[in-house]
């Protein structure tokens, strides 16, 4: 077994002491540390959501499969990025109302924070009230919310219009994303920017300020 393979069975299993071990290891053998974050650790996630959904483990495993992969992030996180000092801009982000997933937003929040972005992280079930205060800062120029559960995009939804009432709504640029989301909701609801992954969220912020 590769130790990419190892490191996505103990994330699926929920081995939170052992996890960040392997992720060590493959550091050290010299693997690329976006594959060791893929298909070592999200791939691994969506396995687990995949057993989710059959009904072949529940909630408890979902969440000690998730923790393992926290502990691996952490590991990870340092060899993302080259470290910019320089701060091109200011984001704040959450996950809406209604919805306590995270994983996706901490990645998300980990690589805009290497593009060189400022990011206040509003945490998980921020009520859009919370969105609005801090969306009122006047450095802020994106407002990223995330949601992970169909029951939550109508939250996402409502979210998004109080943001487009703003009194201050030229200043920034609103960006969603979360795995039910897509181009056209984020589009339907006036968003103005979607992506579908950490990765290209943080390329995509970089294009919103620079214009
Ligand atoms: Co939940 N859960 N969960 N869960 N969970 C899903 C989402 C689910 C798809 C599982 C399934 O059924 N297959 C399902 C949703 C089904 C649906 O909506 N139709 C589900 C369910 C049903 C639930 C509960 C309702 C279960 C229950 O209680 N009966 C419950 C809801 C709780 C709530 O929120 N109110 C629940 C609870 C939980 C745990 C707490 C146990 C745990 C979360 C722990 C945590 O986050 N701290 C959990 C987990 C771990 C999952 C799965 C297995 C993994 C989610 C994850 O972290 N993925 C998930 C199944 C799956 O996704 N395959 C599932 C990895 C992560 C890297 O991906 O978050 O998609 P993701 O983020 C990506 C992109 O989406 C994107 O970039 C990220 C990185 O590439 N992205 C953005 C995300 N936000 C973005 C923002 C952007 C741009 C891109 O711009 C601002």
């Amino acid at each position: 077994m590769s130790k990419i393979e190892e490191l996505a069975q103990a994330v699926e299993t929920g081995k939170a002491k052992i996890v960040p071990q392997l992720v060590q290891e493959a550091l050290d053998e010299g693997i690329d540390p976006m594959e060791i974050l893929n298909k070592g650790m999200i791939d691994a996630m969506g396995v687990v959501g995949e057993k989710f959904k059959n009904n072949e483990i529940f909630v408890p495993e979902m969440l000690v499969a998730a923790r393992a992969m926290k502990k691996g992030v952490d590991v990870v996180k340092p060899h993302l990025g080259a470290g910019n000092s320089a701060t091109i801009g200011k984001m704040i982000m959450g996950t809406v109302a209604g919805d306590l997933h995270d994983i996706g937003k901490n990645l998300v929040i980990m690589m805009i924070e290497s593009a060189g972005f400022e990011v206040v992280d509003l945490g998980v079930d921020v009520p859009i009230e919370k969105f609005l205060e801090a969306a009122a800062d006047p450095d802020v120029n994106i407002v990223g919310c995330s949601a992970l559960l169909t029951t939550t995009m109508p939250s996402l939804r409502d979210t998004v219009a109080a943001l487009n009432k703003a009194p201050n709504r030229s200043q920034f640029k609103i960006m969603v994303g979360g795995a039910p989301i897509t181009q056209e909701f984020a589009d339907e609801i006036g968003a103005d920017c979607y992506t579908d992954d950490a990765a290209a969220a943080a390329e995509a912020a970089k294009k919103l300020v620079q214009g």
